[in-house]
């Protein structure tokens, strides 16, 4: 199978990844981002097959005058992969600037939303599917996970959610519940600490964007009747922890 697949957050890691191996499978690609150099050396390297759309995902606004000039070959989108997304902080609560919230949230759930209402009507027409990057964090809570695991359970409730609303119109949807993986995630999460994430991926051998990208051509490249609903996946290095009990005294 090939078409057209739009994936949000192209600039860096699993987007990155992915554009380059569903470009590499004969698929027109739409990558998305903030940082227009990255879309421009994608572009270079794909070739015709590559169109970049340079936007902030919380800009609603920006986002409708990049989808007004998208070339009519690149219009026909049978892929979405929400992708684009970050975390801030490792902090626990209170101890968070508010403000982080708000761009977690604004990014991972209010951008996400604009472009899915935004594509959903040719995702129907296309009877395409749409690929949400959601975390083991949607389900395995952690200190400090606090807004950012809120985000992505959001995200996994929402695609089974999808699902129900696209029942009998043949829109696939699926959950994509990754574990750690070393790409820019951690630097960004931290601020700009290249030694921290240096720090904690050493020696935990983590998912590898590529990794990532193959399970989404894995899922995109099922039989037209069946749908992944979800899929969670860890490094083996990463497992689970216990419940923490404190004991007053
Ligand atoms: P990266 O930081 O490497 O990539 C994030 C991508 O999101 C970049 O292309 C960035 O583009 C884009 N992005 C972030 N904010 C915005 C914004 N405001 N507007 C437009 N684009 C934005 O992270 P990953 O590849 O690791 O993460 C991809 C997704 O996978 C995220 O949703 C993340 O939560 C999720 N995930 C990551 C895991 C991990 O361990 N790495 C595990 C589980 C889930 P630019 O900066 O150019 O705008
Ligand atoms: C990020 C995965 O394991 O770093 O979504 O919380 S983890």
């Amino acid at each position: 199978m090939s078409g057209t697949i739009l994936i949000t957050g192209a600039t860096s890691g699993f987007g990155h990844a992915t554009a380059k191996l569903f470009a590499k499978n004969g698929w027109k690609v739409i990558g998305t981002g903030r940082r227009a150099e990255r879309l421009a050396a994608l572009k270079d390297e794909i070739g015709g097959a590559f169109h970049g759309m340079v936007f902030d995902i919380t800009d609603e606004a920006a986002m409708a005058s990049e989808f007004a000039a998208l070339p009519a070959e690149f219009q026909e989108i049978d892929v979405l992969v929400n992708n684009a997304g970050l975390a801030l902080g490792t902090a626990t609560a209170p101890n968070v600037p508010l403000k982080d919230w708000h761009t977690m949230v604004n990014t991972n759930i209010t951008g996400l939303l604009n472009i899915t209402h935004h594509l959903l009507p040719i995702l129907i027409e296309r009877r395409g599917m749409i690929v949400n990057l959601s975390s083991v964090a949607a389900h395995w809570p952690y200190a400090g996970g606090n807004v950012y695991a809120g985000t992505k359970a959001f995200l996994r409730q929402f695609s089974l959610g999808l699902r129900s609303d696209m029942h009998g119109k043949g829109v696939r949807v699926t959950s994509i519940e990754p574990g750690m993986c070393e790409t820019e995630f951690t630097v960004v999460r931290t601020g700009g600490d290249q030694s921290a994430s240096d720090t904690l991926y050493k020696g935990v051998n983590p998912i590898l964007p590529e990794d990532i990208a193959n399970t989404i051509q894995w899922v995109a490249s099922q039989p037209k009747h069946i749908n992944i609903n979800s899929i969670e996946l860890m490094p083996v290095n990463q497992s689970f922890a216990g419940f923490q009990v404190h004991r007053d005294v």
